[in-house]
């Protein structure tokens, strides 16, 4: 028979602390819901992180339910797991409630066996007769622990066509990039399954379904699917892939025979048009960087679109914080962006070179070290160097003060106040010497 389904995975609703970017988040939720009904799918996948976070606000919780009720009207079943993110020990992730509307049904059951091996059961899909299971997240890949317990071979030897959901990453289809995220060995997943339904890794892989017609052919060596994040969730993935989007699979499936000939298609879902600027300021002067932004800036269309700026580089003079990312940003609202986002975090200043500490040493060691060598290449009028040392020294320690029991915050905050004054040398407004 001729099945078709959509991979989703890594939504991460409520996302974004930028409210434009949050609302693009939800748009681009809303699109690829539109898009599966028009497709007329059989069934749904979710691999997982459908919100940010295990207690979403109400908001999130409002969209995921308004959206994914319109594929239950249709018919068209949801299948998932939790994922690092949406996953609570405590068994209080929101995803719960969706489970018990029968919104969201969970592939990652199972039960633990006398000698502590982990036994999944599988859910097959009425129409389809698919047969789906999985493995959920637990925060810090602690998953990984699951899989060793896993009691493979049932899950092998189970007949038919089956589904193998998955929120974790595998070591043999890890990008470079990723180097120091956790993950697993390929060959502790079940083998014999028609299809994985990769989730955590918020990049598309394989890669080249980004490219030409978006399609691949599923086989041995291409089973293992990651559509990745359905919207960039961070600056860095929305100056890297500016978009994101899910996958269709489609193909004969035969039951009997245990064959099936499944193409993947990833659909890009592309809600609002992303410009990216990267602006080097090496050897300039604050002055001078901000004539070449002012310049870059003025020859963008940013017009309804959401506009990244990263501005990198080594100042010869002056500091980061002189280059003020709120004024930029309103300079590219201005020109009708809808909305900017900068990021500052390679940019330096020769002023301000890092200092090294030699390893080895007691945390003490490293702050006193720290401290002289700041105090050394900073210069403040009317502060000499010890001087500044000194008081770098007392505002840590008036900060590391706790609250004593029984004192009020209001007391602590005002006592804190006061030994700030005394150590800057300042009054509190209205008062005088
Ligand atoms: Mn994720």
């Amino acid at each position: 028979m001729f099945v078709k389904f959509a991979h989703l995975s890594d939504c991460h609703l409520g996302a974004w602390r930028n409210e434009i970017l949050n609302q693009t988040g939800y748009e681009a939720f809303e699109q690829a819901i539109n898009k599966i009904i028009e497709e007329e799918v059989d069934f749904v996948i979710l691999s997982g992180d459908l919100f940010d976070i295990s207690n979403p606000k109400v908001d999130v919780v409002d969209l995921a339910v308004r959206e994914l009720k319109k594929l239950r009207d249709k018919n068209i079943p949801v299948y998932g797991i939790m994922g690092s993110h949406d996953f609570s020990p405590s068994d209080n992730s929101m995803i719960r409630p969706l489970i018990s509307a029968g919104l969201f049904i969970d592939v990652s059951k199972g039960e633990l066996t006398d000698n502590k091996k982990l036994k999944l059961s599988f859910i097959q899909d009425a129409k389809t007769g698919i047969k789906l299971t999985g493995l959920r997240a637990r925060k810090r890949s602690l998953e990984i622990e699951d899989y060793k317990r896993l009691l493979r071979e049932d899950l092998e030897n189970e007949e038919g066509i089956k589904i193998f959901v998955l929120h974790t990453m595998l070591s043999e289809l890890k990008p470079v990039e990723f180097k120091d995220m956790e993950s697993a060995p390929k060959s502790l997943l079940p083998q014999n399954f028609a299809y994985y339904a990769g989730g955590h890794l918020h990049k598309t892989v394989p890669e080249k379904l980004r490219t030409g017609d978006n399609t691949l052919i599923v086989d041995q060596k291409n089973s293992i699917i990651y559509p990745g994040s359905l919207y960039p969730t961070d600056f860095r993935e929305l100056e890297k892939y500016q978009y994101g989007g899910f996958c269709i699979v489609s193909g004969e499936v035969n039951s009997e025979s245990q064959s099936s000939e499944l193409k993947v298609k990833f659909v890009p879902i592309k809600p609002r048009e992303i410009l990216t600027l990267v602006i080097d300021c090496t050897n300039k002067t604050v002055i001078d960087s901000l004539e070449l932004i002012d310049q870059k800036i003025s020859a963008l269309n940013a017009e309804d679109k959401i506009v990244t700026v990263r501005i990198i580089g080594s100042l010869t003079s002056g500091r980061a914080y002189e280059i003020k990312s709120n004024e930029i940003a309103e300079q590219l609202r201005n020109k009708g962006a809808l909305d900017a986002l900068i990021n500052k975090n390679a940019l330096t200043s020769k002023e301000y070179a890092p200092i090294s500490v030699a390893v080895g040493k007691t945390n003490e060691e490293i702050e006193e070290t720290l401290i002289h060598e700041h105090a050394e290449t900073t210069n403040i009028k009317k502060i000499s160097k010890k001087d500044m040392e000194n008081k770098i020294h007392r505002i840590l320690e008036v900060l590391g003060t706790d609250r004593e029991e029984g004192t009020q915050v209001r007391e602590y905050n005002e006592e804190l106040l006061n030994q700030f004054l005394e150590i800057f040398d300042l009054t509190k407004k209205g008062e005088s010497l």
